[in-house]
């Protein structure tokens, strides 16, 4: 179902976005660009939603949301002083427009089809048994003492119950943070302890590529050291009895004995609905808030028209619920708009490499939206598992996470997009709430580049600067990457530090949002993303700081220093290369390396642990004693002879000394392969 009537003038260009592009040309790569014969729709929108936001968004907001309450203002923003809000005055809940609205209308639509792990057992669940269950599960919330305003914790793989927690969480009010079930316990209980939660929800085990994930046992250890847990519901994915102590409710027996019905809270548009942790390049995770109102007419919007979404598609976001990606494209832009959304719990090899393409043909999917890093994988299996399936049902094949290389591109485009689908590399962030620039919308059929997001969502005016904080203009030229104008979901503050906002986003070039990455601008006045400008890295996908890898390590007690740096891998985009420096009396190089993986496992998550880990006598300092970690980059990306300025560095003679021990290091590793 598409959003409802929208405003009228508005209603009809974007309808013009999505209606017949007829001759449905196959993305360009790169050579003959597709005239752009269409209505100027897209430049037309863009422009007015540049020049007048409010009265962009107003009617769209009014029009395609279901309010309590009318909003009096449409915006109210200052870049200049981090200060966001949208809609002010409306009240509206989250979950009634994402679940009653449809069940009104159509109560026996598929709102989500379940791909479990084991292939061929999917489960579909209609918007009014959704509904139902997340009326339960917002009962069974209640009655255990979760107020509007409460945190709560949601500990668990994709699943209908994960979906429904959410949204049970928007029904009451309470404020919900999804933790990706694959971090550890430390970390999970870090999440609860800052965003004070007082209930977790959880499954009894987990499964994935055949094996069985022990969430409860992680939730057990991670509640010792949480004074705010009250309760914890578990439910269950396996027949596995687990222990259940004081803390612990059996959520299914609960859910069964409240009422299907539960009256809906009604929120002020600019109230938190969820918090969400995600990396910086200092301290600790920080929760981002995002609020009712705009970031779900923003999610609705993005999924409608950069997926070219139509009722009755099948739209298939094989990302994680514990990311902003599985929040917007899986749970809340799908389901506002009446999608069918597909919950994927496996893995892209699971039981082997066509999964995905067999799940394509089986689902008949006609959006599908993933990970470069799943795609280079795949890639190396050869073609033949992706011929092997019927993918005629799809029509947009969406990147989203990372910069997706040239041949990773073409392969989802030619082999399993068969030149025919539409590719749509989507950049965006914890922070924008949804996706900010991407190849479409755009005029009809006009052109896509590889490995390109391109043009910008209505409403986001990118800008690049240069060092100095001067605005560069023209094209083929780079800068960092900054947003001038606040768009609707854009994240509100960090929860309970707002001044860390203010610094993270606002004061490198104040009037302006600060992204954290690098961009191009090309002729024609595309983005091409290059790249974190931080100290996060992106190893397949998930989101870093080099500082929390540091700070795990750190606590192993032969390990007095370490530097962290990102360096390009085939599969995962990026990996993690830690140098160490070992105290005197610390034994075995070995043991302890061995022991620091370990740790960083167990600190913050398995995907964390470098993959090389390398002992120099020191680190090259500057004389304030700031780790150099520029060099260090230079070092293991082979471009030691480009130094740059090393006049900062307190012994220059540090850098012949790190290059020789890595270049032993390197031909080591090359004679071990
Ligand atoms: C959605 C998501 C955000 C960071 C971002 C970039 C990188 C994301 C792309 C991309 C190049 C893309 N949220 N990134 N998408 N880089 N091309 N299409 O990933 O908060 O977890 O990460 O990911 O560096 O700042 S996130």
């Amino acid at each position: 179902m598409a959003a409802r009537s929208l405003g009228r003038g508005l209603g009809r260009l974007l309808g013009r976005l999505r209606e017949g592009r007829a001759p449905r040309r196959a993305a360009s790569g790169g050579s003959g660009s597709v005239p752009a014969a269409a209505p100027a729709s897209y430049q037309a929108l863009s422009a007015q939603a540049a020049r007048d936001p409010a009265a962009f968004w107003g009617p769209l907001a009014r029009d395609s949301l279901v309010w309590d309450a009318p909003y009096h203002t449409v915006c109210d923003c200052d870049l200049r002083g981090g200060r966001v809000g949208w809609f002010l005055g409306g009240q509206l809940n989250v979950s009634v427009n994402c679940l009653d609205q449809h069940v009104q209308k159509s109560p026996e639509s598929i709102a989500l089809i379940w791909e479990r792990d084991e292939p061929g057992t999917e489960v579909r669940v209609t918007y009014r048994e959704l509904l139902e269950t997340t009326c339960r599960l917002a009962n069974t919330l209640k009655r255990h003492g979760v107020r509007r305003g409460d945190r709560v914790a949601i500990y668990m793989p994709v699943s209908p119950l994960a979906v429904a927690s959410m949204l049970a969480c928007a029904r009451i009010g309470a404020v919900h943070t999804v933790v990706f079930a694959g971090f550890s316990a430390e970390s999970l209980a870090g999440r609860i302890n800052d965003a004070k939660c007082k209930v977790v929800i959880t499954f009894n085990q987990g499964l994935r590529g055949g094996r069985v994930v022990e969430l409860k046992k992680v939730v057990d250890e991670a509640v010792k050291h949480c004074p705010t847990i009250q309760h914890v519901l578990v439910a269950h994915r396996t027949d596995s009895k687990v222990h259940m102590g004081d803390l612990d409710v059996p959520l299914e027996q609960e859910m069964a004995r409240e009422d299907p019905v539960c009256t809906p809270e009604s929120m002020g548009s600019e109230d938190m609905l969820f918090l969400l942790y995600t990396s910086g390049s200092t301290g600790t995770p920080k929760g981002l808030v995002h609020t009712q109102a705009g970031y779900l007419l923003y999610a609705a919007l993005t999924h409608r028209l950069v997926f070219d979404y139509r009722p009755g598609d099948i739209f298939g976001c094989v990302a994680d619920i514990g990311w902003i990606t599985g929040h917007s494209y899986v749970v809340y832009g799908p389901l506002c708009n009446g999608a069918t959304s597909v919950l994927f719990e496996s893995t892209p090899v699971y039981p082997d490499a066509g999964r995905y393409w067999e799940m394509v043909q089986r689902l008949r999917i006609s959006q599908f939206y993933g990970a470069p890093t799943a795609v280079r994988l795949l890639l190396k299996y050869g073609d033949s598992w992706v011929r092997k399936y019927d993918r005629s049902s799809l029509r947009t094949l969406g990147s989203v996470g990372e910069p997706i290389n040239h041949e990773a591109w073409e392969w989802l485009h030619k082999v399993v997009g068969e030149s025919r689908c539409t590719l749509v590399d989507t950049w965006w962030q914890t922070e924008t709430g949804g996706i900010c620039i991407a190849p479409r919308p755009s005029e009809e059929g006009a052109e896509i580049l590889p490995g390109m997001a391109m043009r910008p969502f209505f409403g986001i005016i990118p800008v690049l600067m240069d060092e100095e904080g001067n605005v560069v203009e023209g094209c083929d030229v780079s800068g960092a990457l900054c947003l001038s104008q606040a768009w609707p979901g854009m994240a509100r503050t960090i929860y309970g530090d707002h001044q860390r906002f203010l610094d993270a986003y606002f004061r490198a070039y104040p009037g302006y949002y600060f992204t954290g990455d690098g961009a191009l601008r090309t002729q024609g006045g595309y983005y091409q993303i290059t790249g974190r400008m931080d100290d996060v890295i992106n190893i397949s996908g998930h989101r870093l700081g080099t500082a929390e890898i540091e700070d795990a390590m750190a606590a192993h007690p032969a390990v007095p220093e370490t530097a962290v740096i990102g360096y390009p891998h085939d599969i995962k985009g990026e990996a993690a290369f830690a140098f160490i420096v070992l105290k005197d009396d610390a034994g075995d190089a070995d043991v302890v390396m061995r022991e620091l993986r370990a740790t960083v496992a167990s600190k913050i998550a398995k995907y964390a642990v470098p993959d090389q880990i390398l002992v120099v006598k020191r680190l090259p300092k500057t004389r304030s004693g700031k780790v150099m970690r520029r060099l260090l980059k230079k070092i293991i990306t082979g471009k030691a002879q480009d130094l740059g300025d090393t006049t900062t560095l307190e012994d220059p003679g540090v850098i012949t000394e790190i290059l020789s021990t890595y270049q032993k290091h390197r031909d080591k590793r090359a004679a071990a392969q």
